[in-house]
């Protein structure tokens, strides 16, 4: 159970060799010893001040006119790869604005920032997930322009970036062909959670195992609205898509 972050909801299995065997925790009959009730009504706190702040963030954002993304994915999907190449073919046009997340290093506020866009970095520490009120004061040195586009990239993370809401409209999962096509059925929480799912690095499918016929089926298997783009932020292939959905996000 991740105690820091409240990603706990009482549903957890553990499996044997015999499905017999499987325990699984529960709130029934015997409830909860105090010192996990205490822990869960921690939780339930963290998240709902986190849903107070989050709100106050989307205020903002309708208030300004500003699209913001909230970009989750486990580290190494291509997130601020495909942010540098999305970057370098939107800034022309129009104002975008980076916040970057992770545990340690500026390195991915500085990649941004070489495209000539604005970005703040935030370190979270020993944090597994960026909340609501980093953002905010991320947005406070950050000051997007009004009618601009927002893109925050997540600490890599498939697990407890679901559970905060950042004030986005959408949440956009990146999901590379090296990882394996059953990441959404085993982390069903952030692509249930996400409007798009992005699978980067279709490059690499001559040179993996990786069926993106069941790829997608699973994603919608949890997500049955989710929408799908296939893409290289390497290459290029496909990244037409990703900015004609950007432009649809904008007018809508
Ligand atoms: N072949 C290939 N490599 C990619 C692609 N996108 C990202 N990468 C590589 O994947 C690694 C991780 O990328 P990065 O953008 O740092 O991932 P992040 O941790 O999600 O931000 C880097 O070595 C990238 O060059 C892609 O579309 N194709
Ligand atoms: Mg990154």
């Amino acid at each position: 159970m991740c105690s820091t972050c409240g990603c706990a909801s009482g549903e957890l299995r553990i499996e044997g060799v015999s499905s017999e065997h499987a325990y699984h925790s529960h709130e029934h009959s015997h409830g909860l010893p105090f010192a996990a009730r205490r822990l869960v009504d921690i939780e339930m706190d963290v998240l709902a001040k986190n849903n107070h702040i989050a709100a106050h963030n989307r205020e903002h954002f309708a208030a300004a006119g500003i699209l913001a993304l909230n970009l989750v994915s486990s580290p190494g999907s291509g997130k601020t790869t495909l942010l540098t190449s999305t970057l370098t073919r939107l800034a022309p046009y129009f104002d975008c604005a980076v916040i970057e997340g992770d545990q340690q290093t500026t390195n991915d506020a500085d990649r941004i920032r070489a495209t000539g866009v604005p970005a703040i970095q935030v370190n979270t520490g020993k944090g597994c997930h960026l909340d609501a009120q980093m953002v905010h004061d991320a947005l406070h040195q950050l000051s997007p322009n009004n009618n601009s586009l927002l893109f925050i990239e997540n600490v890599g993370n498939l697990v407890c970036p679901a559970s905060f809401d950042l004030g986005e409209l959408h949440k956009v999962a990146v999901l590379s062909v090296t990882e394996g096509e059953d990441k959404p059925l085993k982390y069903p929480h952030m692509f249930a959670a996400s409007q798009l799912m992005i699978l980067n690095k279709i490059d690499l499918l001559p040179y993996v195992s990786f069926d993106v016929g069941i790829c997608i089926a699973n994603a919608r298997q949890v997500n049955p609205q989710i929408e799908v783009i296939q893409l290289s932020a390497t290459t290029g292939e496909g990244m037409d898509q990703w900015l004609l959905w950007l432009e649809q996000q904008r007018c809508a």
